[in-house]
């Protein structure tokens, strides 16, 4: 009888083990910097608020920062690019408009200079 309830208790372990790592899978824009994607931070030194994307946004109007609220466009002040392969494109207006600086993969910004702090509406990769 001990044996068999032993055998269940493991039983319940090892699918507890299996579980975990589904329940913490990267998942686009829900406040955490999970690899492949670009990270935004409100303020200098990745701090004060992020907002963390997996593809490509167009418009930065109408997303939020995590953990800080406003709006995200033209408020960026530092960035992570956890992609492996694509080089980052943050750029002045929405739709990749105006001008743009690049962050290669795995790069990161802990400050922008002052002509583009608080200024990126899109980005693409
Ligand atoms: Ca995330
Ligand atoms: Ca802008």
């Amino acid at each position: 009888m001990q044996r068999k309830i032993a055998a269940a208790l493991l039983a319940g372990v090892a699918l507890a083990v299996s579980v975990a790592p589904a329940a913490q899978a990267a998942q686009s824009y829900n406040g955490v910097c999970d690899d492949h994607e670009v990270c935004n931070y409100r303020l200098a030194n990745y701090s004060g608020g992020i907002a963390d994307f997996y593809t490509n946004i167009p418009d930065y109007d109408g997303y939020a920062w995590f953990n800080y609220g406003g709006n995200i466009n033209d408020s960026t002040s530092s960035l992570k690019n956890n992609a492996d392969l694509n080089i980052l494109e943050s750029y002045q207006h929405k739709n990749a408009g105006g001008g743009y600086f690049t962050t290669g993969t795995n790069g990161k910004r802990a400050s922008f200079t002052s002509t583009w702090d608080n200024t990126v509406s899109s980005h693409y990769f």
